[in-house]
């Protein structure tokens, strides 16, 4: 039987099949010794299973993925180990927080590109909308919007707590498989729950500071919503990706990737001579905190 992992923990999993059924799993022996990752099995994996009891399974067999959300860990003799958090996403939503934690570009930029080199297509949704009162947080959040838009990626505006820019999200969950992704405390669950009032996920408070959550969810879960799926996931600290090779980093910036060639075809976009990203730069049109997060993911520094 075909089935769909909807929870992976430590060996034990949660597989949902087609006519509704969710069967505890285990995995079978041999399969755990031909896999190569860290995760054998995650959230989103489509796999095949065996039924052992009533409501139990084992898992046989895991299907070649189409999409992943990979974290590179630097291994022994400058190898990296990947730990996979989710699997055969189409849309990663990117989840930032209006006000409150602050927004960090640096990790919103490298979730775009883990977004791009795992084959999904992203978004960026704002959340907490209702708590943007004053002129000056309004201005920001929507700077940093604008920033996100000029670089080619859907905005969302939402607010779980007024129920703004709701229903839109549902809309796009709709038909595909999802996950929500971003720093702890931006409001992932409670946008789920908005999403999906009888699901009751658990939400955390801020630090007394607001500067950040306080890591509430603990394990990759996905969800059903009308014809999709959508994965919550535990809030990141940072996402290491290894050494991006310079070419395919910069298809991974979509707004640098629409600009004419620089001319030398292994420009940096540091200070060498016409260099488009450069002069789109200073004409407005990328935003300097991309390129500062180009040139970190570059030098690979985590
Ligand atoms: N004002 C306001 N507060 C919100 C909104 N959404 C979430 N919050 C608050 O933000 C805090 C964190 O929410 P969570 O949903 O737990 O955040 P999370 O991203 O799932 O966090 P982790 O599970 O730790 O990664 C909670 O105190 C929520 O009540 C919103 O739309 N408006
Ligand atoms: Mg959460
Ligand atoms: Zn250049």
């Amino acid at each position: 039987m075909e089935g769909v992992v909807l929870r992976a923990a430590s060996g034990h999993f949660e597989v949902w099949l087609p006519h509704g059924e969710r069967l505890h799993c285990t995995m079978w022996g041999r399969l755990k010794k031909e896999k190569w990752r860290s995760e054998l099995v995650v959230a989103g994996d489509r796999v095949i299973v065996d039924r052992v009891g009533p409501g139990e399974g084992v898992i046989v067999e895991v299907f070649e993925r189409r999409s992943w959300l990979v974290r590179r860990e630097p291994g022994p003799r400058g190898r990296h180990f990947e730990d996979l958090i989710v699997a055969n996403v189409d849309v990663l939503f990117v989840c930032v927080a209006a006000t409150a934690p602050p927004i960090q570009p640096h990790l919103v930029d490298r979730l775009l590109v883990a977004g791009f080199l795992g084959r999904m297509a992203c978004a960026v949704v704002f959340t907490k909308v209702d708590t943007l009162v004053d002129e000056m947080s309004r201005a920001s959040a929507e700077e940093w919007a604008m920033i996100y838009r000029q670089a080619g990626h859907e905005v969302f505006w939402t607010s779980a707590q007024t129920g703004e820019g709701i229903s839109a999200l549902r809309e796009a969950l709709n038909h595909r498989v999802s996950a929500f992704v971003g720093a702890s405390g931006v409001g992932k669950s409670s946008l789920l729950n908005a999403i999906l009032p009888e699901l009751g996920l658990r939400v955390g408070e801020l630090d007394s500071k607001g500067r950040s959550g306080t890591h509430t969810t603990r394990a990759v879960s996905l969800h059903r919503v009308g014809e999709g799926w959508v994965a919550d996931t535990p809030g990141l600290r940072d996402l290491a990706l290894g050494q991006v090779n310079l070419q395919v980093l910069h298809m991974a910036f979509p707004e640098f990737a629409r600009l004419p060639p620089c001319r030398f075809r292994d420009c940096r976009h540091l200070n060498e001579p016409g260099c488009e990203v450069k002069a789109a730069l200073e004409r407005g049109e990328i935003a300097k905190s991309r390129l500062a997060s180009f040139h970190r993911i570059l030098k690979g520094d985590e």
